[in-house]
């Protein structure tokens, strides 16, 4: 690292208009939480310059005129005049879109705010803007007004004897929806941060209220880990390792086993921000665990040299708290919120250093490592137990539905990829024909379905449920249970999809499965597993070109689409498409439109489906009575009749 800086090392990339344009796009949102991002930004600056070594404290002040201050006491911002930029330090700080650009390759830069865009976003989204920099004894001064325009030149206001940089900004309220400062959440910024720059005091004064508060940790992640198991009995005591990587990445864990715990709790950090979904740093913690703990465990004969202990059971019980610090050119953020950290060389770096020093402190610690070695172990039996436990009681099922009551209808696939694969349930055997030719045989399966399925509405006897081939068949296929003993995660088809013909019998049969399913495998609902397949109603074409329709509407629009001389096919059942129209507008997963069927009101649900199919005929009569209108007999006259 050299310690020389001035302005002529800072890069400049854009400039502010367009964050005043698409505020959601730098800050995330203009509601509360993306104005605290401003907060975040300026404070980043300020924890960078302290993990550089430079300042023990730092002041975060609510003023009373709602603008927010951070004073720090690092380097100040240099104010010399940088030509290739045309401008000085400040600027390219408060006034240019990734403008820190202060540390060179080997130095730490804080993800901060949402994206790490810096603290010229703040400047861009405030009011005004005033920044001091005591620096060589001089204090320096700019302002900035409306929206980060220059609003006075770079002053020198005479000498100091103070070091560091004073940023206050009043935020936009013509950008925000709320300008309000919330101590809370400040509070609970300050404190994550103080736990990862240990001994750096945060201070927090609120004019407003007069509340203030301190954040300060002599021993960081370890403080914050003991905060986290405070009041649990633990296998272990606290470990805590640091090191750094070939590569220049630090890392820094503090972690231990939790006694009749099996949660794992791995809270993680890179550069200061929380990753709440993880990544390659925490990939190399689980690394160095399994590792270790094997290594330990075989050299002290605890398993066979053939066995190995599983991860996922040597975590239950683990809480970790890791934070890793990646120097810039290589940090690098993924996933939707930019939780997850995308550095690849963080799995390397955080396994080494880890497995370097932990093998060690194992090796002193025999009572404690022996200790997780037989949770682990112990874990381990209690899942195969559970595993042949299932296994028993997929078999009792297979028994109870005897094979005589199956059908032999089923045209499995041949993926083992459960979730990915789909089962059709298809009215009718011709259509069941034009379906199986028409699939994709890794994944499509097709089960015809013979007439009406049973209505199971109010069957609650086993035997009567068992007894029906068509039910039978369909729990079985589906293979993960029924009723109580329904269980989700071991289902075969990750969606079961309904394919009727779009007429009165096909939504009968429609609504037949679908009470059946939510009588007898409700979660399978719940958790959005079922599909209604929509196939076309009409063909519209003439000798060069076909569009399909799936009502009335697209209908005209297609007839008028292919002009003059069209034809219509119009589809009464799936059974009148041949299997290459079929699988084309009904069963590819790129041309096909599904409904994903869900339960939106529960008690309603239960309600209709009592209503429809129950067994209270005299409830149904009356509805019926009062609520369809008998005058035109054929629904689909009754369409024709409307668009008169
Ligand atoms: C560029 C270079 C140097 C420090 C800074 C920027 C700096 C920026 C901010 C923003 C808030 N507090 C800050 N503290 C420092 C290094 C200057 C040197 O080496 O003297």
């Amino acid at each position: 690292m050299s310690d020389k800086y001035d302005a002529k090392s800072l890069t400049v990339l854009h400039g502010l208009e367009p964050v005043r344009e698409r505020p959601g796009m730098y800050i995330g949102s203009t509601d509360t939480v993306g104005l605290h991002h401003l907060v975040w930004e300026i404070v980043d600056n300020a924890v960078d310059e302290a993990n550089e070594g430079y300042g023990k404290h730092i002041y975060v002040t609510i003023h009373d005129d709602g603008s927010l201050e951070v004073c720090d006491q690092g380097r100040g911002i240099p104010y010399d005049y940088n030509a290739r930029e045309k401008m000085n330090g400040f600027q390219i700080v408060y006034q240019t879109l990734h403008g820190g650009g202060k540390f060179d390759e080997s130095n730490y830069k804080s993800a901060g705010g949402l994206h790490g865009v810096g603290a010229s976003v703040t400047n861009a989204l405030s009011v005004w803007m005033e920044v001091h920099s005591f620096k060589d004894g001089r204090d320096h001064f700019m302002r900035f007004e409306n929206g980060g325009k220059k609003a006075s030149p770079l002053q020198d206001l005479g000498p100091t004897t103070k070091r560091g940089t004073d940023v206050r900004f009043l935020p936009d309220g013509s950008i925000f929806s709320d300008t309000n400062f919330s101590f809370d959440r400040i509070a609970q910024h300050l404190d994550d941060q103080a736990c990862l720059t240990k001994g750096v005091t945060f201070h927090l004064l609120d004019e407003r209220s007069g509340r203030k508060q301190d954040f300060y940790y002599e021993n960081g992640l370890l403080e914050y880990y003991l905060r986290h198991t405070a009041g649990k009995d633990g296998l272990t005591s606290a470990i805590h390792i640091e090191g750094k990587s070939e590569d220049g990445i630090k890392v820094e864990v503090t972690f231990g086993f939790l006694k009749d715990n099996y949660d794992e709790k791995i809270i993680s950090f890179a550069n200061g921000v929380r990753t709440g979904d993880g990544g390659y740093h925490v990939t190399g913690l689980k690394k160095a665990l399994t590792n270790c703990f094997n290594s330990y465990a075989i050299n002290h004969k605890q398993i066979r040299s053939n066995d190995s202990l599983d991860g996922d059971c040597l975590r239950e019980g683990l809480v970790a708290i890791l934070s890793t610090w990646v120097p810039e050119h290589l940090l690098q953020f993924e996933g939707q919120t930019k939780g997850k950290l995308g550095t690849k060389e963080a799995i390397n770096a955080v396994d080494k250093v880890v497995e370097s020093k932990l093998s060690y402190y194992l090796e002193e610690h025999d009572g404690e490592a022996s200790a997780v070695v037989k949770k682990t172990t112990d874990e381990m039996k209690a899942r195969v137990q559970a595993e042949n436990a299932r296994r028993k009681e997929r078999e009792l099922l297979k028994s109870k539905i005897s094979s005589f009551n199956l059908s032999d209808k089923l045209t499995p696939c041949s993926s083992k990829d459960y979730l990915r694969n789909e089962l059709f349930i298809v009215e009718g055997d011709s259509a069941g024909g034009s379906a199986k030719k028409g699939r994709d045989p890794r994944h499509q399966a097709i089960l015809p379905l013979r007439g009406k399925p049973k209505n199971t509405t109010d069957v609650e006897d086993e035997k009567a449920l068992l007894g029906n081939k068509e039910i039978a068949t369909l729990i079985y296929t589906i293979g993960a249970g029924f009723d109580s003993d329904f269980k989700v995660k071991d289902i075969h088809y990750g969606k079961v999809i309904i394919m009727t013909d779009a007429d009165d019998d096909g939504s009968h049969i429609q609504s037949l499965l679908l009470t059946f399913f939510y009588s007898h495998m409700k979660p399978l609902l719940e958790t959005g597993h079922v599909y209604i397949a929509c196939p076309p109603l009409y063909r519209v074409y003439n000798g060069k070109k076909e569009i399909y329709c799936y009502d009335d509407t697209e209908l005209e629009k297609a007839k008028q689409a292919i002009g003059k001389g069209y034809k219509v096919n119009r589809y009464k059942g799936l059974g009148e498409m041949n299997y290459d129209q079929l699988s084309t507008t009904t069963m590819l997963p790129e041309k096909r439109k599904l409904l994903r069927v869900f339960i939106q009101d529960d008690e309603e649900c239960k309600d209709k489906v009592n209503l429809f199919l129950g067994k209270d005929t005299d409830r149904r009569k009356d509805w019926i009575e009062n609520n369809i209108d008998f005058t035109t007999k054929d629904t689909f006259t009754k369409e024709v009749e409307r668009e008169k």
